[in-house]
């Protein structure tokens, strides 16, 4: 499926093949609003939309602080067809600049907290925004060198930063003196970009319309029984999918429930939170499940009101989800998602053998799922296959990218998740292991391939690559495996010499080996499976 070619106020993507784009009307899957539309029934409310340290918004503060800010967007010429890359950490304002966005016609891509120049660079590269929203507080921009480097690049004609002209323009004592009448993109456009964990040397945009993520985001609500009682711990990076929309944020204020923000997972702060706030629902990564057992152990009365924990991003072992309910006192959900669309639950109602050993099944009926092999045929029922997909939410392309979407996506528009899985007899899958190479370190995902791209520029490594070895608590953590001309190399210049490069934290192997050789395989590319095989055996 080639890109579509459209006038140039709005952004381009993959459409849906129009008759199966009336088959989601049909049947009310899409509705043709905009996401905006998250906001409509509870505009007027004057109950606690986000908690957010010692701050509180209403419903209808979120709309009024929102509406000012598009109007300010609007006022400096920005509207549809236009992109803007946001950079903040787990704050009000990130949901108010998303609205604020939405509203506007301009379609963000909310760029992680920790990353750096590398990642950031890429998005502005492929997305040319006119518009930059980031945080002083962020290392890159506590002074102008980067942002001088970033409008060098681009064409970026209005930068707003948090807690300073950003916040300025809808401090929230001000009125909103508008009503609304902003004319966000068609919903059948693209409303703003997710990111993908990939496997490739770049990262990849993945462009979400208003139609499919505001059906992702309902059907989740419907699933998790999110309503205005819901109290949810933003506790995991805002922007990512899986707190963003799965229910998540947007699933709670389309519910009418209330969102409390923490900076980030570490259990003390966040038990607080839950214990000051009536935090009744979350969403984590495994690894910070292990975090809050630990913690639990003493400060289980601070959980007395949470009453669900969503656990996806990673493989969960049985062992720890069986902890949950008992050591925690909360039912447990898993969570098997992507940015690229498809999102598995398991139902609230599954028996305990569901919801411990696996990780649920597809959210909507219209999703087509098939588990191939390598041949491309489908399995055996119970064995494994990689999944593919196809459905109401799930893209048909990434970003500019019509090289990898050749790859990534086939002529029926199945997307390759590069996830190996298993459906039992009752159709819930389990996530056995995966055929991309990336390494899951946490949940935060990483493509193998584009810090090997960084390490061969350094002038002694002749060769290098990253597997993934197996870790308690992250699930994995990295370990890169180089082929030097100096077999004494330290690993503290390997990594000062990736950071230097503008790289995530994250992506910093954890792990650094340096070897005589690679296997290869028969046809002479690296064998990364006996890599890993050996790596692990060390
Ligand atoms: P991303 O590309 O960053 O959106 O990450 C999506 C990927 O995360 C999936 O394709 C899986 O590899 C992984 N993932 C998400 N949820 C789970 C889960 N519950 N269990 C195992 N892996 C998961
Ligand atoms: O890992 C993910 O990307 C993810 C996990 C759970 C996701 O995108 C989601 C739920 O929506």
């Amino acid at each position: 499926m080639s890109q579509q070619h459209l006038p140039s106020n709005t952004v381009e993507f993959t459409p849906w093949p129009n008759d199966i784009a009336h088959q989601y009307r049909d049947k009310g899957y899409w509705l043709d609003l905009p996401l905006t539309e998250i906001l409509s029934e509870h505009r007027n409310s004057d109950s606690i939309a986000i908690v957010c340290g010692e701050r509180t918004y209403t419903y209808r503060e979120l709309d009024s602080a929102s509406s000012l800010l598009a109007l300010h967007f609007c006022e400096h010429g920005l509207g549809p067809g236009d992109t803007a890359l946001v950079q903040l950490p787990n704050v009000a304002e990130l949901y108010i600049t998303f609205f604020a966005l939405l509203k506007a016609g301009i379609a963000p891509v909310n760029a992680l907290f920790n990353h750096q120049r590398l990642e950031l660079t890429e998005y502005a590269r492929q997305l040319e925004p006119s518009l930059l929203i980031a945080s002083r507080d962020h290392a890159l921009f506590a002074d102008d060198g980067y942002l001088e480097e970033l409008k060098a690049l681009t064409n970026i004609r209005l930068t707003l930063f948090h807690r300073e002209n950003l916040t300025r323009v809808f401090d929230k004592n001000m009125e909103s003196k508008t009503t609304n009448s902003f004319l966000p993109t068609n919903p059948e456009q693209v409303a703003f970009f997710q990111l993908s964990g990939g496997s490739t040397g770049t990262p990849k945009l993945i462009p979400r319309t208003h139609n499919d993520y505001f059906y992702s985001v309902r059907r989740s609500v419907e699933i998790c029984g999110f309503s205005p009682s819901t109290r949810f711990l933003v506790a995991l990076p805002a922007a990512h999918n899986f707190p963003l929309s799965s229910p998540g944020a947007l699933g709670v204020l389309f519910a009418g429930g209330t969102l409390v923000m923490a900076s980030n997972p570490e259990p003390t702060r966040c038990f607080e939170l839950i214990d000051q706030h009536s935090v009744n629902t979350t969403a984590l990564v495994p690894s910070a499940v292990l975090l809050w057992l630990a913690h639990a152990a003493t400060a289980r009365e601070k959980l007395r009101t949470l009453t669900l924990l969503q656990v996806g991003g990673a493989n969960f072992s049985e062992s720890t989800a069986r902890r949950v309910p008992v050591e925690l006192g909360c039912k447990l959900q898993q969570v098997f998602g992507m940015a690229e669309g498809l999102v598995n639950y398991t139902r609230l109602d599954d028996s305990d053998e569901v919801i411990f050993t696996s990780q649920g099944r597809p959210m909507s009926p219209n999703d087509e799922i098939r588990i191939i092999n390598s041949e491309g045929e489908d399995v055996a029922p119970g064995h494994t296959g990689q999944l593919i997909t196809r459905g109401p939410y799930t893209i048909r392309g990434y970003y500019k990218t019509p090289q990898h979407n050749s790859r990534a996506f086939d002529n029926q528009g199945f997307y390759y998740s590069g996830d190996l899985v298993q459906q039992t007899p009752d159709g819930n899958i389990r996530v056995v292991g995966r055929v991309k190479d990336q390494i899951n370190r946490g949940g935060e995902k990483i493509a193998a391939e584009e810090i090997e791209n960084l390490l061969v520029k350094h002038p002694q490594i002749i060769n290098a690559a990253l597997v993934a070895l197996p870790d308690e608590r992250l699930g994995e953590k990295s370990c890169a495996c180089l082929v030097t001309q100096d077999e004494k190399i330290k690993p503290l210049v390997v990594r000062k010499f990736l950071r230097a490069q503008g790289v995530a934290e994250f992506k910093l192997p954890d792990h650094i080996a340096v070897l005589p050789e690679f296997p290869l395989t028969a046809v002479g590319k690296i064998n990364k499976k006996a890599l890993r095989a050996h790596m692990q055996n060390l």
